[in-house]
């Protein structure tokens, strides 16, 4: 339905921060109360989470949404941030569902270290260069209490990981690949940020490519800060003397040769992302 079309019911404008709307809204029409969109929501996503892709969701469950009441119920409904509320419900559950696909309990395949794929292949060489002055490269950690730069040596002090898992190119091919690092949520526990963070952004020494992850899938308890690959200290191609490892995410989201994290509630830019790819990238 466009614009035009929306019946002429006159929709309140929002009210001002602090103030209780007492405005004349119009007799509410029969229509599901909040906790019956909610249920109806809930029952839903336990039928369709493995069936629909996220962006099918979105749909469906404004569909299913706009199925309950009718047009004008939900277009007479007060607006939170320039939208009828069920409709920003239905938003706030898919953000809501996002969460709960990169749940940390959802663990990505690991193999036997045997199962190597060897050579490792190499792919995408975006702002990395062949002299990589290992000497003078730091890691810094923006958004941090304070600012972090941390030397290679502060990066092997942390615990150390190892994980054979899958490495998937979205351009089709997977290979088995065997890190060794340190796990991000380690890193992030000895130098946290001062609030919780939604967002967290990596780049390149000088931004050449670029990464944004979702808080939940950094924290991941397979997402690693690699030093090595396949028991050998990272090749610059393979992103020396740091690269992000995330198992959960399709390679593009695996930046090589880290530069800067930053801690953020802005969901950040990404490479990939702006090229139309999805944001997310999870498989
Ligand atoms: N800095 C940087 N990191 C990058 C890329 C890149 O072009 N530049 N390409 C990504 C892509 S698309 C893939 S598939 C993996 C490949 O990692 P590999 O070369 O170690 O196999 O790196 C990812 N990380
Ligand atoms: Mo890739």
């Amino acid at each position: 339905m466009t614009e035009e079309e929306q019946p002429a019911a006159p929709v309140p404008e929002p009210a001002p921060e602090g103030v209780t709307e007492l405005a004349a809204e119009p007799e509410p029409a029969p229509g599901p109360t909040a906790e019956e969109i909610e249920a109806a929501n809930n029952a839903s996503v336990e039928a369709d989470l493995h069936r629909r892709s996220r962006r099918g969701f979105i749909v469906a469950g404004v569909a299913a949404a706009a199925g309950l009441g009718s047009w004008k119920w939900l277009n007479s409904r007060p607006r939170e941030g320039g939208m009828p509320w069920p409709y920003r419900r239905v938003l706030e559950f898919n953000e809501r569902l996002s969460g709960a696909i990169f749940s940390p309990k959802r663990l990505s395949p690991t193999y036997d270290e045997s199962r190597v794929t060897r050579p490792a292949r190499i792919n995408g060489g975006i702002g990395l260069t062949p002299n990589v002055d290992l000497e003078n490269w730091r890691l810094n950690i923006e958004g941090a209490t304070s600012l972090v730069t941390l030397t290679l040596d502060d990066i092997r002090a942390l615990p150390r990981r190892e994980l054979t898992t899958e490495l998937r190119c979205i351009e089709g091919w997977n290979i088995i690949v065997h890190w060794t690092g340190a796990l991000f949520s380690d890193l992030m526990e000895k130098y946290p940020p001062p609030q919780p963070v939604r967002y967290v952004s990596m780049e390149t020494p000088g931004r050449g490519y670029y990464v944004g992850l979702d808080i939940a899938s950094a924290q991941h308890p397979q997402t690693l800060l690699a030093y090595a690959l396949n028991g050998e200290p990272l090749t610059w191609q393979h992103g020396a003397p740091l690269r992000l490892a995330i198992p959960v995410k399709y390679g593009v989201k695996n930046l090589k040769r880290i530069g800067t994290i930053r801690y953020t509630n802005v969901r950040p830019a990404d490479y990939w992302a702006e090229q139309a790819y999805d944001w997310y990238c999870g498989h």
